[in-house]
């Protein structure tokens, strides 16, 4: 046997069980050791049937990743499933944890499977960039039907064991110890004679699955996929299902498999992946540095940020202290969040009684000193420093000892804040995004003179919440905001320049960004951006940088609160405006700035290369850690498409040579302020290198 597979008998039954922490993924030594048990149970005379097992927490969650960039050794995956479906003798496939990818299609590989009750099975390989590439996208059709098994693939989530048995994919539920439910249930059918029963030689069902029913399901899946590579592949992979016999349709299959594991979209996808499971590795707090205990929270300020963030706890079902400075404000606040769980309610997604119980763990009040047993304290008022200290200065004296103090700031200093405790090792950044019970991202803002064990404390509460938790340095706009602002300014710029918002905006959503740069601003408020540029102490000393933000604020422009910013809207429509090209014209006269005719090329690479060329800056200054921890910002933050992988992944995709020389075309028609390469940038431009390299060299 292998050091990861192990054969054993209970009787007439084997039992062949992967031992191969930490998720058992299929790599090249597990397929090898399941390969030879099969070999091994097909000679034992004595087994008449099989149990395929893991061990550890999970079954096969799926084909090993990491092994993608790497020449395929045999036995490939797809053959060993057709081996397991070959045996002439009867194969149970016992399921818990998470079967997904490769993993369920080996079980669908077995002539059986059984799960437990908390099993669940999915193929997520569109995550990836990828298709289900190990007969998955043949032989689910074949045991689920064509609508749930397009489902299943094009949304990547997996579904429960009831769900799976209802659907046909698991045959029964195993109560209590998955492996003796799973012998027994071998045994059962050994009993009853059941026939090995091959999946790939079931039919598909093609009744419903008609020309019309494709269309409709390819407009259905056109938003969530828009500019995804895999989906549309999948979709074709299951028409062959329908309509071609299995030999020729899995050779598509391999054949599509192939096309997406050779796209930038997968390695993309591929790289976010292991990005946002690097970003929990911080390099000088190892597994040695204990979280402190986190039990109760406390938020200051019940507006939207602050209801938002004590959502996150609530829905964790820890107690939330919600402190607010009046009663109105108090009562509104706790009104916006009984809305949000009523909305929670109506969709179906909590029972009325769930959500008393969620509100039940809210402790409004008005008086500090019932902070004084909080562990962690977030702060989320006014984005403004002089109110913050403030609010620091009362925390400091009215928290517990060792109580971490959090600032939900999004820009202003850290330290600045903490040098007004006397504790600044317990003040932390937890910077959410709005809606900040929706947005995945937060980020952790490491201070001067922050306590290991509170951004430990952090890191571990990120989780907790199911929150992307990335920690970032002191700067401002920490590492989000930071990047994100040249490509507001580049965007702002075009448009002093004559080109329309709209036409910039579709040059960014057409690059894959959910929305273009300045229908975000509307979104979020004109007047935000406003007030965060003021704070902005050393904002670039240019009268023309992010100018229309001045005067559509103050022409009370704010954006889609007002009806009226960058567009106009009717509804939740946005509109071009003519009047802000005017707007625009009369501004850029009276800073001398002359129109040009500007390409969408243009466009894109001023947008893009402007946001690299800041994050490059941000892991020189190590504001960042890692180029993927930008890159895992955007993608859950900023709305930028997976299949981009990150600005730090696109600019390696595009060649750092390349982005370079845009860089300094743009500094010979713009000057320095802006455009002057970033020093990281400009040495791994001129070796012939890329961020990946470079950080794979400091790890
Ligand atoms: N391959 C290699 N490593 C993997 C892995 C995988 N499939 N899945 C997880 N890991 C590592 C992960 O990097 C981390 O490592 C550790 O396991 C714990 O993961 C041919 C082509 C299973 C739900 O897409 O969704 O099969 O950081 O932190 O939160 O058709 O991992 O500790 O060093 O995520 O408990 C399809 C991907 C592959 C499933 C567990 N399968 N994994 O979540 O732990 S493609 C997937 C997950 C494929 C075939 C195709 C989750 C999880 P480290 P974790 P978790």
């Amino acid at each position: 046997m292998s050091d990861v597979v192990s054969y054993a008998r209970e009787g007439n039954i084997a039992v062949i069980t992967i031992d191969n922490p930490p998720v058992n993924a299929m790599g090249y030594s597990t397929r090898l050791g399941v390969w030879n048990a099969i070999d091994q149970f097909a000679a034992d005379g004595a087994a008449q049937a099989a149990v395929l097992i893991c061990a550890g927490r999970t079954f096969i969650a799926g084909a090993d990743i990491s092994e993608f960039d790497k020449p395929i050794q045999d036995p490939w995956l797809p053959a060993l499933v057709q081996k397991l479906e070959d045996c002439p003798k009867l194969i149970v496939a016992a399921i818990h944890g998470t079967a997904l990818g490769g993993g369920l299609e080996t079980a669908m590989g077995c002539h059986y499977r059984c799960a437990v009750a908390a099993a669940k099975v999915g193929l997520p390989e569109v995550n990836l960039g990828l298709l289900p590439g190990a007969s998955g996208t043949q032989r689910l059709p074949r045991l689920a039907g064509v609508q749930k098994a397009l489902d299943m693939m094009i949304s990547g989530k997996p579904v429960g064991a009831a769900d799976a048995h209802q659907n046909g994919i698991v045959d029964t539920i195993i109560d209590g110890d998955l492996r003796a439910g799973a012998v027994a249930y071998a045994e059962k059918l050994i009993a009853e004679m059941a026939p090995i029963r091959r999946v790939s030689r079931l039919p598909v069902d093609g009744s419903q699955a008609t020309l019309e029913f494709f269309a409709e399901f390819r407009r259905q899946m056109q938003r969530q996929a828009r500019g995804f590579f895999a989906p549309e592949q999948i979709v074709k992979c299951v028409e062959a299902a329908v309509t071609l016999p299995y030999d020729q349709a899995l050779k598509q299959e391999r054949e599509r498999f192939e096309l997406c594991k050779a796209s930038t979209h997968s390695a993309a996808q591929r790289h976010l992946f292991f990005a946002e499971r690097e970003i929990s590795k911080i390099p000088d707090i190892g597994k040695d540095v204990a979280a402190r205990r986190v039990e109760s929270v406390a938020v200051i300020g019940a507006g939207t940020m602050g209801g938002g963030i004590a959502m996150n706890f609530l829905n964790a079902g820890m107690p939330v202290t919600l402190l607010e400075m009046d009663r109105n404000g108090l009562d509104r606040g706790l009104g916006v969040i009984r809305k949000n769980y009523e909305a929670n309610v109506k969709k179906g997604r909590m029972t009325a009684e769930q959500l008393e119980q969620t509100l039940g763990l809210i402790r409004p009040t008005l008086d500090y000193g019932d902070l004084a047993n909080a562990d962690l304290v977030i702060e989320a008022v006014f984005e403004n420093m002089a109110i913050k200290k403030e609010v620091f200065a009362t925390l400091d004296a009215a928290c517990k000892p060792g109580a971490i103090l959090a600032s939900n700031t999004s820009t202003l200093d850290l330290n600045e804040i903490a040098a007004v405790t006397r504790r600044p090792e317990d003040v932390i950044g937890m910077h959410f995004f709005a809606p900040a019970n929706v947005m995945q991202l937060l980020e952790i803002v490491r201070g001067a003179r922050t306590a290991r064990d509170a951004i430990a404390t952090a890191m571990d509460l990120a989780k907790r919440i199911r929150k992307v938790g990335v920690l970032v340095g002191v700067c401002f706009g920490f590492v989000g905001n930071r990047v994100f602002f040249p490509y507001l300014r580049e965007a702002q710029r075009m448009i002093l320049e004559g080109v329309a918002p709209d036409h910039i905006d579709k040059v960014a959503w057409d690059w894959g960004m959910a929305m273009g740069p300045n229908a975000v601003v509307d979104l979020s408020g004109v007047d935000v951006f406003y007030k965060l540029f003021s704070e902005w102490k050393g904002r670039p000393d240019d009268p023309a940088f992010c100018r229309l933000t001045t005067v559509l604020n103050g022409l009370g422009r704010l954006g889609q609160k007002s009806g009226r910013g960058f567009y106009k809207y009717e509804g939740r429509d946005a509109v071009p405006d003519p009047e802000v090209i005017e707007i625009a014209r009369q501004e850029a006269a009276a800073l001398g700035i002359a129109a040009r005719t500007i390409g969408d090329g243009e466009i894109e690479e001023r947008l893009f290369y402007a946001m690299i060329n800041e994050g490059a800056r941000v892991l020189e200054e190590g504001i960042a850690l890692r180029p993927g921890d930008v890159d895992v910002i955007f993608a859950n933050g900023y709305g930028l498409p997976r299949y981009r992988g990150g600005p730090m992944f696109y600019a390696d995709t595009l060649g750092l040579k390349r982005v370079y020389d845009g860089i300094c075309k743009y500094r010979a028609q713009y000057g320095d302020l802006y455009w002057t390469p970033s020093l990281l940038l400009e040495k791994l431009a001129q070796e012939g290198s890329t961020f990946a390299a470079w950080a794979k060299a400091r790890t």
